[in-house]
């Protein structure tokens, strides 16, 4: 399936990408090279992170891709790219409602990450380290380490074949560890203190400025610890415009954020919208 595309090859992942979605990008990149392609561009609209590192001496470009070929991974739909394209050759995916965009669509809803798609599908003769690290890094990190509910008995086999080819776990984990900064640390306390459960047991923040997205991912996972709720939701307003994050074990937030024209995942979506 990837011998035959024509070269150049641009793999495409969302904008605020995440970890899944970066080393989704390096590992269809370490794929392609090993299966002899040459000219491989990488493209982020937002860039890469900055708490994520890079895999390879390869930049992620924020200007859209131009190659004869173009993947896209971990993105529901094509919007989610941020970029304007028409047409995209594979389409790598394991998000609720994806909306088969491409000419070829590779999308399996049972993934925990796209990592894990691509895991599955690589040869087991490309199985090298740095494949094996980026797949458990997109697997351990969409999954919360293995503790979200779509988090299948098949999951934890396809770790045990990771690992069983190469002891990746330390470095993984090594990775994935938020970093904090003393003002990231403050910052987190700012939209800590700010919270409040209100009558419907919902854990509540509202903020009226924009905040690092890895502090207001670290301030959801906390406000998700809080006794007795049934979700979590933290907006934050930006000159009229609203983002919004949603967390929940029993509620079906995908379909609220969906409502909003927003998405993700059953226990955990969001969205973003103008008041
Ligand atoms: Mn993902």
């Amino acid at each position: 399936m990837l011998e035959q595309l024509p070269e150049p090859i641009s793999l495409i992942c969302h904008q605020n990408a995440d970890f899944d979605a970066i080393t989704s990008l390096y590992l269809l990149e370490e794929w392609l090279k090993n299966i002899g392609k040459k000219q491989i561009t990488l493209h982020c609209k937002t860039g890469l992170p900055k708490q994520i590192p890079s895999f390879s001496n390869t930049r992620i470009s924020k200007s859209p891709p131009k190659g004869r070929s173009l993947i896209t991974v971990d993105c529901r739909a094509i919007e989610r790219t941020g970029f304007e394209l028409k047409k995209i050759d594979i389409n790598f995916d394991h998000h609720e409602g994806n909306t088969q965009f491409g000419n070829l669509n590779i999308v399996d809803r049972k993934a925990v990450s796209t990592t894990e798609l691509l895991w599955k599908l690589i040869p087991k003769s490309l199985q090298n380290p740095l494949i094996c690290k980026l797949s458990l890094i997109g697997i351990l990190s969409d999954s919360q380490n293995l503790q979200t509910p779509n988090t299948k008995s098949t999951t934890f086999k396809t770790v045990a074949k990771i690992l069983k080819t190469s002891k990746q776990l330390q470095n993984a984990h090594q990775i994935l560890k938020p970093k904090l900064k003393s003002k990231e640390l403050k910052q987190l306390g700012e939209i800590l203190s700010q919270s409040e459960i209100n009558q419907k047991q919902i854990g509540f923040v509202y903020l009226n400025q924009k905040y690092p997205k890895n502090i207001r991912n670290l301030a959801i996972q906390h406000l998700n610890q809080l006794q007795n709720i049934k979700a979590t939701c933290l907006l934050e307003n930006e000159e009229g415009r609203i983002q919004g994050s949603l967390r929940s074990q029993t509620i079906d937030v995908n379909k609220i954020s969906q409502l909003f024209n927003g998405g993700g995942h059953k226990k955990a979506a969001g969205f973003e919208t103008q008041i």
